[in-house]
């Protein structure tokens, strides 16, 4: 993946460094676009090893219009733990447990769930209800009657709603493309980019949301053209960047979809990597 390679390096050239709202501190570029070919294969990074299974878990759960983090917990997906916790961590509620011991209490105890596990109405419920309008199902019934609209759109970000949410959505808004002879192109606006946790993710996520509505619609995944808003690596995170710049990439996977299911009932077992090689994962913090 030569182009997340560019991406970093791009940012560690032309970036400033500035102070965040995590007080973490980064170097920041504004405005980036990095355009994968999905014909070449899938676009999980091979520079670290990423946990694919996380994304297409809580990819699943934003089609279905989900925001409570329920489902992600059941089946071991931890990426959103951190912000239901630091809510509950401000509540008058807490009592010192550690995050451990809150996410197996939203295991075992569903009104706790239903109360502290819910994000507010993040991309799940924007995606399937954006002030009563279901983007998804439009989305998908527009490219199957009129491909070659203008306004194949989806948008996350809803600013009516925005304080309410635990996080105002980083990927805010994306377009579909259809060409003459049968491409799915999607282009991402995401507004804030962490290149080193993030974004390996939110790529891989787009990617497979590409390969599930071109299959929907009888047309073949094509060009995921990322663009973001602020491209940050934060300052704790260089080391680990700078690891990853020294290793060689490694061939791209393949993704398979093993049923011809709807988008709105294909399940997690549905879905296969083939031939994912990477080199050694790479931990690095999450600023919340
Ligand atoms: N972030 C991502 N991708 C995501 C996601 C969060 O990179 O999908 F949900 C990062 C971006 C930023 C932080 O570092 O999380 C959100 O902070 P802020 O709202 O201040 O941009």
């Amino acid at each position: 993946m030569k182009q997340y390679i560019e991406l970093v390096n791009e940012i560690l050239k032309d970036g400033e460094k500035r102070d965040d709202r995590t007080n973490t501190g980064t170097i920041s570029k504004f405005g980036v676009q990095k355009r994968y070919d999905l014909r070449k294969g899938f676009p999980l990074l091979t520079t670290k090893k990423v946990f694919y299974k996380a994304i297409f878990h809580e990819m699943l759960w934003f089609i279905k219009g989900d925001t409570n983090i329920k489902y992600l917990v059941n089946n071991n997906v931890k990426i959103w733990n951190e912000w239901p916790y630091d809510n509950f961590k401000k509540s008058q509620k807490f009592n010192n447990e550690t995050l451990q011991e809150f996410v197996e209490r939203l295991k075992t105890d569903d009104a706790f769930c239903a109360k502290w596990g819910d994000l507010g109405p993040v991309y799940g419920k924007q995606w399937r209800d954006f002030g009563g309008v279901d983007q998804f199902v439009k989305l998908i019934n527009d490219i199957k009657t009129n491909p070659y609209s203008r306004r194949h759109i989806v948008s996350a970000w809803n600013p009516a709603e925005v304080d309410n949410m635990l996080l105002p959505p980083c990927h805010s808004f994306w377009q579909v493309y259809v060409s003459k002879d049968g491409w799915l192109d999607l282009q991402l606006y995401q507004r804030s980019g962490d290149v080193f946790l993030g974004v390996p993710f939110n790529i891989a996520s787009y990617a497979l949301l590409m390969e599930l509505i071109a299959k929907e619609c009888g047309l073949k995944a094509r060009y995921f053209v990322h663009t973001i808003g602020d491209a940050h690596i934060y300052l704790n995170h260089l080391n680990q960047i700078n690891e990853q710049l020294k290793r060689e990439p490694l061939p791209l996977c393949k993704i398979k979809i093993n049923t011809d299911k709807s988008i709105f009932d294909i399940k997690f077992e549905d879905i296969e990597i083939q031939d994912y090689q990477s080199h050694a994962k790479i931990t690095g913090e999450v600023a919340v």
